[in-house]
């Protein structure tokens, strides 16, 4: 396992390396000390994936240049293209996506610095079961914020829309206005297999949306699975929306996710459904006084919406404006940014550390036969374990 991870970690610093020191090349940035520390075990590996980190060539880093340009003047295809090639898989255009990734967020930093270290964006994550309303409510939040001069991205993470054949037109149906707002930018999830999975790309997406001027990201997730801690981990606000079912509500939902978000929304309160929409929103008011807060400067509260109507929008936002006021001005949206992107660097690590695991011959060989075997209790799952780690490690 150590060496394991010792490939891993030395294949994340060979990458960082290559960004860095292409970058200073090509674009002339001092950001070349900074890695440096932190690279000198690498030079000497060989391996096949670092023939594949080999540096850009001219025509790579023109290309990285023109989308830089493309996305930093605003230009909506540029912002398309850039999502694109963070969502590829191809090691290639990884290494493009990162140098890619440097130089926005290398801009961002300036961007921040001149404003006082206050965050350009908001990020907001939106979880919920299907069928909450989550794209009715962000059609309809989207538009009034588009209206008051935000620019707003809307970003989903659906994990099992490869296997039904994504979210696209469901997204682009149930948000037909904000789809063609020239100040909105919708993206759907992306289809197919990842390195790293969806959530890693949709990371690296909305600070490509941030990099052309969206100020306020939206990300969409269906609350099933790992994807909405994930997407907790990757935004400033976190909320649940939820729709006005009736019964035992409140027990169905996983206590793990009602703790990390800060805002819960009872959608649909209109017509029929506004005493349940009350009793629901009653319910978690006195449930959430016993959970602990994500946060040491915000205790979570419970809102009442109808997408539909447009009732009790505009006070929401007035509570995340506050949530957003109190986030800045204690300093706490930084300092969880910062704690942020440690966990996503492990969770690199940890994904890239699977997908070489998996992707060992002799293991991919051994691991139909072990599962098969451990499925009929003929191994126990530790031994099998045991016999693909000494596999891989042979
Ligand atoms: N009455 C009422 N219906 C709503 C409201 N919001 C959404 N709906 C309806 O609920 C259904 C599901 O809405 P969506 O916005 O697609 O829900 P979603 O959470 O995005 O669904 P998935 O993306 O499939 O997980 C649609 O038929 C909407 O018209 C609301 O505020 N009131
Ligand atoms: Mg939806």
């Amino acid at each position: 396992m150590v060496q394991l991870l010792q490939r891993g970690i030395v294949q994340s610093f060979f990458r960082l390396d290559r960004s860095f020191s292409v970058l200073s090349r090509s674009v002339g940035l001092k950001q070349r000390h900074k890695s440096k520390e932190n690279i000198i075990t690498v030079s000497s590996v060989k391996t096949a994936d670092v023939d594949l980190l080999q540096t850009l060539d001219e025509s790579e880093i023109s290309f990285v240049r023109n989308l830089y340009d493309g996305l930093t003047k605003q230009i909506r295809h540029s912002l398309s293209q850039s999502i694109t090639l963070v969502e590829s898989s191809h090691p290639r255009k990884q290494l493009q996506a990162q140098l890619l990734l440097s130089l926005v967020l290398d801009h961002q930093k300036s961007l921040e610095s001149e404003k006082g270290e206050i965050a350009t964006s908001f990020r907001i994550g939106i979880s919920g079961s299907p069928g909450a309303g989550k794209s009715t409510f962000l059609e309809e939040m989207g538009k009034r914020l588009t209206k008051k001069g935000h620019r707003v991205a809307v970003l989903a993470v659906d994990p099992s829309s490869s296997t039904t054949g994504g979210s696209l037109l469901a997204d682009k149906t149930r948000m037909p206005q904000l789809s063609v707002d020239p100040n909105a930018f919708i993206r759907p999830s992306p289809s197919g297999c990842h390195v790293g999975g969806v959530t890693r790309s949709t990371n690296e997406a909305i600070v490509m949306c941030e990099g052309a001027g969206f100020n306020t990201i939206f990300i969409e997730t269906v609350g099933v699975g790992q994807s909405e801690y994930e997407v907790a981990d990757m935004v400033d606000l976190f909320v649940l929306l939820i729709p006005p079912a009736g019964g035992d509500e409140l027990q169905g939902l996983k206590r793990g996710i009602v703790e990390r978000c800060h805002i819960v929304v009872v959608n649909k309160c209109d017509g029929d459904l506004i005493p349940a929409s009350i009793r629901i929103a009653t319910e978690y008011t006195s449930a959430l006084k016993f959970m602990r807060s994500p946060s040491k400067n915000w205790k979570p509260l419970v809102k009442r919406v109808s997408s539909t109507t447009g009732d009790g929008i505009d006070e929401l936002w007035s509570a995340i404006e506050d949530f957003k006021d109190v986030m800045d001005s204690t300093g706490e949206l930084h300092e969880t940014r910062i704690k942020q992107h440690k966990t996503w660097m492990w969770r690199h690590i940890n994904n890239h550390i699977m997908d070489v695991f998996r992707s060992h011959p002799s293991v991919r060989a051994k691991v139909p036969i072990l599962e098969t075997e451990v499925a009929n209790g003929t191994k126990t799952p530790g031994y099998a374990a045991d016999l693909l780690l000494r596999e891989f490690f042979k």
